[in-house]
């Protein structure tokens, strides 16, 4: 079992949402300004359905912390909805048409109903503000140890930036996003990501889109290569695929190195001894198409993640389907939802990442307090730094 963890429950239209983590060392101070501005960037981005307007989501965290920081018992946080309708029939009535694309039918069979309500209420997207706050707490335990997330959308349909964040320029490219309502640092694909959800809009239509993720400052060795499941780019691959609507997840260079020989793809090694003190302890890359991993470990250079989210499955035009009841061609139901939350799914995809590598970090440096993950973290680095030590298998 890993060392720290976290579930999630709820439903879109119920009293609200809970996070429930374990594994957060004692003394660990979060910073409830910044969890809350990641709930509120999640509810952002032009495209969004009429839901947002309803919501003011916030973190209130009922378990686990005291004066400021996690005590290391569990911690519960929860995000209450505002729209809690989920008994009133009128407000939430049956679904019998399900939405291509959705859980819908696949759920309704399973659960043995024609009424797809209880699976989309848990389907819903609405689910990953939970996640959020958990990754969002995640990365206030990363922050102290110098390990930074920075996520945005490259783009949708055919509007793609080319934007390369690195360690030196991400600062300004995160202004760069936040200055623009559909979350890309770019302001010519903004406008144009912006112009595709405008008009599908207009067509009753929706968007999905590309987003990334890229985390500075790791430090060499979270992860594994003994097993599969602890393999930090498994991991990732994993938390991604869960969030709803993701089709796709890559790596680094992801699926293009498959165009590539091995001479174009690995990344040359060097060493420059002014970078000793560094995260990545003075290994240098010229490239970094591995992302950061290498054989499911981080390598010292950034981790760079892209997921890939199909367009929203509810469509205003609805698109062909049956009724559960009858069997008979019907178009699918529409519920209130979004054109695109493509800005959306970069502030979860950030923020699961940042879970999964706080995870493996905690797997590595495991102690119960902040003091004590402190002292471990630093005593490896000195050791790492050391290289070689007196070590007689070393040869
Ligand atoms: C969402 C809340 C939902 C949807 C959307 C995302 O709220 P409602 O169903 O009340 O409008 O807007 O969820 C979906 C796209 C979906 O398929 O369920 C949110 O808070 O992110």
């Amino acid at each position: 079992m890993p060392t720290l963890s976290y579930t999630t429950a709820g439903e879109s239209h119920g009293p609200g949402l809970l996070a429930w983590i374990d594994g957060l060392p004692q003394g660990l101070e979060l910073d409830l300004e910044f969890i809350d501005n990641e709930l509120l960037r999640r509810q952002g981005g032009y495209g969004r359905g009429g839901r947002q307007k309803i919501e003011t989501d916030r973190a209130e965290i009922i378990t686990g912390f005291r004066r400021g920081h996690a005590t290391g018992s569990p911690l519960v946080v929860r995000v209450a909805n505002r729209d809690d309708r989920l008994d009133d029939l009128e407000r939430t009535p049956p679904v019998h048409r399900p939405r291509p694309g959705h859980a819908d039918l696949a759920g309704s069979v399973k659960w043995l109903t024609t009424d797809c309500r209880e699976t989309l209420e848990r389907a819903s997207a609405r689910e990953t503000a939970a996640r959020v706050a958990a990754g969002a707490i995640a990365r206030c335990f990363l922050r102290e140890f110098g390990i930074e997330v920075f996520g945005f959308v490259r783009g949708g349909m055919d509007a793609m930036s080319e934007v390369e964040p690195d360690e030196n320029n991400w600062r300004d490219l995160l202004a760069l996003r936040d200055a623009s309502d559909v979350y890309v640092p770019d302001d010519d694909v903004s406008e144009r990501l912006r112009a595709a959800i405008r008009q599908a809009k207009i067509d009753k239509d929706t968007v999905g889109g590309v987003v990334e993720a890229h985390v500075f400052g790791c430090p060499i060795g979270l992860g594994s290569c003994m097993h599969w499941d602890q393999k930090l780019d498994s991991r990732i691959a994993g938390a991604v695929m869960g969030i709803q609507a993701f089709k796709a997840v890559e790596i680094g260079m992801g699926r293009d190195c498959a165009h590539l020989n091995g001479s174009q793809v690995h990344d040359p090694i060097a060493y420059d001894l002014s970078l000793k003190e560094s995260a990545s302890l003075g290994f240098v890359r010229s490239s970094n198409n591995a992302g950061g991993l290498e054989g499911g470990m981080t390598n010292g250079m950034p981790v760079v993640v892209k997921g890939t989210m199909k367009p929203i499955s509810t469509l205003l035009r609805g698109l062909p389907s049956v009724d559960l009841n009858t069997k008979l061609s019907e178009d699918s139901q529409y519920e209130r939802s979004d054109i695109s939350a493509i800005s959306a799914a970069s502030v979860v995809m950030e923020n699961v990442v940042a879970f999964e590598v706080a995870t493996a970090f905690r797997d590595k440096f495991s102690g119960d307090s902040m003091t004590e993950v402190r002292a471990q973290f630093d005593a490896f680095m000195n050791m790492a730094r050391e290289l070689p030590l007196t070590d007689p298998s070393a040869g």
